[in-house]
């Protein structure tokens, strides 16, 4: 049966008479049917890519690419007078991750499926996800983000476990979303949930009552970007999530009838990050009541599991007080015992390569990288910066395990859902072979003399502009200028991504404007950004960037100019809207501290340049495109890593001794600033600018705001700028999550595919 009769046949009456609700879910039925026809992708072995996150973000556009029947459908649509954008807004957007490294597991997922590889996520299935972000006052305030409706992208599979704690066992419920891949079969992304769950218990807020394991278990996604929480509910979790995938795979393998002797010659687990690291000792301790003896159980597991570091933040890495894990799970504590004298026994005179510190804190990194047989970074200088540094103990005992996987994003969301207009450009000069092989995107290089080209290109970027003018006004209640260079930078908010110092860039530029000295285009200066509740600073950022926003607003002089827009509750769907409507994608984090970024590759696939440091990927972005279409500034990783170990940055050296400096920050506490924000608040983000200052903001601004100009200047001239665009998105195929994912397969998995 084609696709078009599983639509009318769900839908039961005609487009005309339905809903946009009622053609959505007759959608989402449609296309559950359709996977399931589908089929998945047989091999005897398959990786499990277990993720405290997966972003997912709305799914019914992407599968309906997927399928191959998008562009079907939204005609069918259209000729009933019905618009597939209305459609696509019915939609709840599923927000199962914090940032980068749970949308880098969507967009794995999509190709991991595309590809033909035999592999499914396992996750939670969290009911509110992240926190839904409000503006009040200037600052941020947060709120349950529901998702699951009575239709929904779940199908509840039946599948149920018993996870195991000190005092109580939880039974688990298995849903599964389907994963469909383009023109392949279809994979699953198993979320587990448990049967006990009470979303009543949340009150005022995102507040609840954090004892009640059984009623909270998977209320919310833990808001933490980087940022530590020794919560007690966040071990719950985990071992929840890990405790069902381990029992999934056995439960898997034997039913398919294989020897769990050869369990790494059928499974693969891939841990992102530390969050799923408990999956080990499971793994050892299942093995183990299945009658292996220990030694045989850990060499079977480390052959199974491998291992994926997304930061090198030393405050991220995972290290668990061990009384914690005696009072969550107890039987697992010898087991962790065991695998830590066995290191301490092998190698007695490093103590970086213990397992079990002196404090009693279980490193879940390097209970990795013991026993995984593979440790990855996401981009070169990350990798580089793994092994020379933070992991050099490990590196040095375990050569052979370390390997690069530069991060990756699907073309399906980021390319051919997010802008059809550009698609039409790549086909139109006969390059839609891009959709199976995406350097084939290289081929527009041959376009960088041909003005037609280049002009259409620009009238792309200023369609898609207008298009994010409409969507701003309708979801931000924001009017912005379609003839103003847009300028963005959106991503969690965090001092290492460095928003304070764009902040300071609007204020040097509000004075020079107030000067006279007035930008020939004028510009718009975009923020999107979530802050971890409990993280003050970050918060404090975001109040004043809201406060710079109405003092700018309120300045008929300088608003013609200079305009500062932050988008409530930035997600992937406003993502997919802001991005294609960029022309400049700030990556400006301090070098050394972005593990890799994949933002930056959306925004150069889309044609937007990029203003960074060399920091993640940025590094390779650079390499590809060259000096002549990116724009560099900034300390190198070498220098910054140098001065963390000389401890030689005083950020109050730099506001005594640099005027300008010193006025930049100073404004933030300027009566007509205190006039409109929190005067404590701003005191505070001031003091904290001056003297910790702990990501070195100060170091980088001069550079930062010289570049910045520069760029802005050489927007002027059209041409050579539409020449940039095309060479960014001729040299983004590299950056296709099908070429991480291949990767993933030939180094690490070793997976057949079709
Ligand atoms: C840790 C402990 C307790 C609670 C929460 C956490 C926690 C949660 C989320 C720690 C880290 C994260 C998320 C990290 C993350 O998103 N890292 C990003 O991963 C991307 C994909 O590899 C990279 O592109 C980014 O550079 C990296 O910052």
């Amino acid at each position: 049966m084609n696709f078009n009769d599983i639509f009318q046949n769900n839908l039961k009456k005609t487009i005309k008479e339905a809903t946009d609700k009622e053609i959505y879910y007759a959608l989402l039925n449609s296309v559950k049917e359709a996977a399931s026809i589908q089929g998945g992708n047989p091999a005897d072995k398959k990786v499990y890519y277990i993720s405290a996150e997966f972003l997912i973000g709305k799914l019914l556009s992407n599968n309906l690419i997927n399928l191959g029947v998008f562009d079907e459908i939204k005609e069918l649509l259209n000729a009933n007078g019905k618009d597939i954008a209305k459609i696509e807004e019915v939609e709840p957007e599923p927000s199962l991750g914090n940032g980068g490294l749970g949308r880098l597991a969507a967009c794995f997922l999509d190709s991991i499926a595309t590809l033909g590889i035999n592999g499914d996520g396992v996750g939670l299935n969290y009911h509110f996800g992240l926190f839904k972000q409000v503006f009040e006052d200037n600052k941020q305030t947060e709120f349950p983000n529901p998702w699951i409706e009575k239709t929904t992208w779940l199908s509840d599979t039946g599948v149920s476990f018993d996870v195991e704690f000190n005092n109580f066992t939880l039974k688990s419920k298995m849903y599964d979303i389907d994963v469909i891949g383009y023109n392949n079969g279809t994979n699953k992304l198993h979320l587990f949930d448990v049967t006990t769950l009470n979303e009543d218990i949340v009150n005022d807020g995102i507040n609840f009552n954090k004892e009640d394991i059984k009623q909270n278990l998977t209320l919310f996604l833990y808001p933490d970007d980087s940022d530590k929480k020794g919560e007690l509910l966040r071990i719950y979790q985990q071992y929840f999530m890990v405790s069902n995938a381990a029992q999934l795979i056995l439960f898997e393998c034997e039913q398919k009838g294989y020897d769990l002797k050869d369990l790494a010659k059928h499974v693969v687990v891939q841990i992102n990050d530390t969050h799923p690291s408990l999956v080990i000792p499971e793994l050892i301790r299942l093995l183990v009541a299945r009658g292996f003896d220990t030694d045989k159980a850990i060499e079977i597991v480390s052959n199974t599991c491998a291992y994926t570091n997304h930061t090198i933040l030393a405050e991220a890495l995972e290290k668990w007080p061990l009384s914690f894990l005696e009072e969550v799970v107890a039987h697992l504590v010898p087991i962790i015992k065991d695998l830590a004298k066995r290191i301490e026994k092998k190698y007695p005179d490093n103590k970086e390569l213990y397992i079990i510190d002196k404090n009693n804190r279980v490193h879940m990194a390097r209970m990795d990288m013991h026993y995984g047989f593979s440790v990855n970074g996401v981009a070169a200088l990350h990798t580089d910066i793994l092994k020379a540094n933070e992991l050099n103990d490990f590196y040095k005992i375990y050569p052979e395990k370390f390997n690069n996987k530069t991060n990756g994003i699907t073309f399906r969301r980021w390319l051919l859902h997010s802008n059809a207009e550009l698609v039409n450009f790549i086909d139109k000069h006969g390059l839609s072979e891009f959709r199976k092989d995406a350097t084939e995107l290289k081929k527009l290089a041959k376009l960088v003399n041909d003005k037609e080209a280049l002009n259409e290109l620009l009238k792309i970027k200023h369609d898609k502009k207008i298009q994010l003018k409409n969507y701003l006004k309708v979801v931000n209640n924001t009017d912005i200028n379609e003839n103003s260079i847009f300028d963005i930078q959106i991503k969690r908010l965090h001092e290492y991504k460095r928003q304070q110092m764009n902040i300071l860039y609007i204020i040097y530029k509000y004075l020079e404007i107030k000067k006279g000295n007035k930008p020939s285009t004028p510009i718009t200066i975009i923020f999107g950004a979530k802050a971890a509740p409990a993280y003050k600073v970050a918060k404090d950022i975001i109040h004043v960037i809201l406060c710079l926003k109405k003092l700018i607003e309120d300045d008929k002089e300088v608003s013609q100019y200079l305009q500062v827009v932050m988008v409530e509750n930035y997600n992937v769907t406003h993502a997919e809207k802001l991005i294609p409507a960029c022309d400049v994608s700030e990556q400006i984090s301090l070098a050394s501290k972005e593990a890799s970024g994949t933002g930056n590759m959306k925004f150069m696939l889309n044609g937007a340049i990029t203003l960074g440091t060399e920091d993640g990927a940025n590094v390779e972005i650079h390499e590809l495109v060259g000096d002549d279409n990116i724009y560099i500034f900034g300390k190198d990783s070498d220098t910054i890593i140098d001065m963390y170990k000389n401890s030689s940055y005083k950020a109050v050296d730099y506001y005594i001794n640099d005027a300008d400096i010193r006025t930049w920050l100073d404004f933030i506490i300027s009566p007509a600033m205190l006039k409109i924000g929190d005067v404590e608040l701003l005191l505070e983000i001031h003091a904290e600018l001056i003297r910790k200052d702990y990501f070195m903001t100060l170091i980088d601004v001069k550079d930062y705001i010289k570049v910045k100009e520069e760029m802005f200047k050489d927007y002027e001239d059209r041409e050579t700028w539409a020449k940039k665009m095309l060479i960014n998105i001729s040299e983004a195929g590299y950056f296709s999550s099908d070429r991480t994912i291949a990767q993933y397969n030939k180094d690490i998995w070793h997976i057949d595919t079709p």
